[in-house]
This record gives C-alpha cells, sequence and structure tokens, in this order.
C-alpha cells in the first residue's frame, strides 16, 4: 500500500524538512506533491533524488491526496485545513490552529498514539509546537511512573523556530556587527545577536507569552491536565536545536538514578548523562538527529520527590516535521489512511 501524498508550505523550513524525513523513512508514497501559495508556484525542492516543482494550492484537488503534512500559518490553516479534510484525505497540521480543538486530536506519537483513533472527526490531527513536542517525550514516562505533581521550564530556543528569516537575521547580524555595527532587528523585537530575548510570540493578558501558554495547554491535553506547569521561553542566539531546563516535583518517590534507568527505556529519547565534557548533549549535537536527548539529571534536594533534567532536540525535526510523519506512520500501520 502506498498513498498519494501533498506537503502544503512546501518551501518553508519545516516543509523541506517534510519532503526529507518522508524520503528518509521511506515512507510508501506512490506520488509526491509540493504546495505552495502563488509566490512560490514553480519553485524546486528536493524529494530524494526528485525535483518537484510547487503547484499552487488554490488550483490543487485535494480529492486526488490521500494523506496533506501542512505547514502553514495558524490563519491560513484555520481556513484551509477544514477544506482539505472535507475533500478527503487526512491532514497533519503543524500550526497551532486546531491544537485545542476538543474535536482534534493532538498527538506525540511516543506520548498519546492512540489519540489518532479518532482523527475522522474532522479528518485533521494537529502537532505540538516544537517546545511541547521535546518535553512531553520526556516527561510522559516520568509522569507514570510517579505523577507529576509541578514542572518549572526555562527554554532556549533556536531562531530556526522563528522561520528561514529567523535565522538570516542571527546570521546578517551576527556578521554585521564585527563591519557594520549591529543591524536593526526586523523579525525579533531586539538584537539576537550576542543576546537572548526572554519573549517569543506575542503576549497574553496575564504577562506570559502565548508560546509559554501553548507549553501548559498542550501538555495538559496529551498527558494530564493535572500537571501544574509554568514556563519562561527565550530566544537565543542558535541556528537549530531547542533546549530546556526541566525541574520536576513528583507525588510518589523517584530519585535521578531510577529517573534516569526509566528514560534510557523510554521510546524516543536518548540518555546521554555523565559527568564529564561529553557527557551532555548541546543543540548543535541535535541538529539533524530524531530523538530527544536528556542530560544533566539530578535530584532537587529542595523537595521531597524531585529531579533537573536538560532537554534537547532538533525543533525542525522532532518539534515539527518528524512529529508530523511520525503521526503518518502510526496512521499507515493502524490502516487509518483512506484511499
Ligand atoms: C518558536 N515554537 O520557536 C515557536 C515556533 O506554535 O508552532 C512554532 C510556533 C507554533 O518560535
Amino acid at each position: 500500500m502506498s498513498y498519494r501524498v501533498a506537503v502544503v508550505g512546501a518551501t518553508g523550513n519545516v516543509g523541506r524538512e517534510m519532503l526529507n524525513i518522508l524520503e528518509e523513512v521511506e515512507f510508501p508514497i506512490s506520488k509526491i506533491h509540493a504546495l505552495a501559495s502563488r509566490k512560490s508556484i514553480g519553485v524546486e525542492v528536493s524529494f530524494g533524488e526528485q525535483i518537484v516543482r510547487c503547484e499552487d494550492i488554490e488550483q490543487f484537488d485535494f480529492s486526488k491526496v490521500d494523506l496533506v503534512l501542512m505547514s502553514v500559518s495558524g490563519s491560513f490553516s484555520k481556513e484551509w485545513s477544514p477544506k482539505i479534510g472535507a475533500a478527503g484525505p487526512i491532514v497533519i497540521d503543524n500550526s497551532s490552529a486546531f491544537r485545542m480543538d476538543p474535536d482534534v486530536p493532538l498527538v506525540v506519537p511516543e506520548v498519546n498514539p492512540d489519540d489518532v483513533e479518532w482523527a475522522d472527526r474532522k479528518n485533521i490531527i494537529a502537532n505540538p509546537n516544537c517546545s511541547t513536542a521535546q518535553l512531553v517525550v520526556a516527561l510522559k514516562p516520568l509522569h507514570e511512573r510517579a505523577r507529576i505533581k509541578r514542572v518549572v521550564v526555562s527554554t532556549y530556543q533556536s531562531v530556526s523556530g522563528a522561520g528561514k528569516e529567523g535565522m538570516d537575521e542571527l546570521f546578517d547580524q551576527t556578521k554585521n556587527v564585527f563591519v557594520l555595527g549591529a543591524t536593526p532587528p526586523k523579525k525579533f523585537p531586539k538584537q539576537i545577536a550576542f543576546n537572548v530575548i526572554p519573549f517569543i510570540g506575542s503576549f497574553n493578558d496575564d504577562g506570559y507569552t502565548d508560546e509559554e501558554a501553548k507549553m501548559w495547554n498542550e501538555t495538559h491535553k496529551m498527558i494530564d491536565p493535572d500537571i501544574k506547569l509554568t514556563v519562561t521561553c527565550v530566544r537565543v542566539p542558535v541556528m537549530v536545536g531547542h533546549s530546556e531546563a526541566v525541574n520536576i516535583e513528583f507525588h510518589e518517590p523517584l530519585d535521578a538514578d531510577e529517573a534516569r534507568d526509566l528514560l534510557r527505556e523510554s521510546p524516543g529519547l536518548i540518555v546521554i548523562d555523565q559527568r564529564n565534557d561529553k557527557g551532555y548533549i548541546t543543540p548543535k549535537e541535535a541538529q539533524g538527529e530524531f530523538p530527544v536527548f536528556v542530560s544533566r539529571i539530578r535530584n532537587d534536594p529542595t523537595v521531597e520527590h524531585g529531579i533537573n533534567l536538560w532537554v534537547v532536540a532538533d525543533n525542525l525535526r522532532k518539534g515539527a516535521a518528524l512529529n508530523a510523519v511520525q503521526i503518518a506512520q502510526l496512521l499507515h500501520e493502524r490502516d487509518l489512511i483512506k484511499r
């Protein structure tokens, strides 16, 4: 069985990774379409050895495909995903548009795979925010073992989370500081080169950002609404790879040694945790990789049952394109893609 697949937003950072990963994992595809908005029609993207020309989403007949991977803005997805789902194919949407819709499953395959079973309500499955995806892969096995009471997270998010424009801004500012003086910020609210910015997304009325709210809302939907989670999201001058310092308090006993053993056996995770220079992971080493990496596992002596972790993943892969492709693989394994 092989499928007719379309990638919408195929020229963006995540769209290109979706095409790369579909090919890398040998997802069974009989025909691939790359779709984009009018300004990118005809742009060529690679799919393995093949060069695929972008077609116009406005003119595309979605009843001709079985599966659609979307990497577009929330507002674009709000308009298009329901129309595409109604035309027949199942949509895996990387935007925030439907993540909290009670009729749309929000899925990380290592965490809540069974939720794909009710995707037929709207024919849409949502992919979580990149900073949530890597976090829940680490939290889920710990919650199953010792029930998480509270989580405190600080993120260190790379500029690729803000798309190609974010990457270009970091590159240009870094280069120009020595030649022309810092170039003024455009994509980010302040200079990102040689700096960190404690703000991602937009401000909510309570002073948190929407990026921060996504992390607790999505964790509640995928794991357990009783987990208390508080977070500060920070942009750092790293091209690819989000990092997170995570403090976890449990209802039941679980120490760092037990957590390390448990995480070593858990799906989607690699534990690199030794007390030497090679014994922990940085975003540079996670770039291009599939798993979520966990390092620096320590007991937190300030609470009865608590640990600290360092969690790193490639935000364009596990945080976005890879998770979408893993959902597609899960649908294929369970024979849930209609032809
Ligand atoms: C960032 N996490 O790093 C954001 C990008 O809801 O899918 C992804 C936003 C989202 O800027």
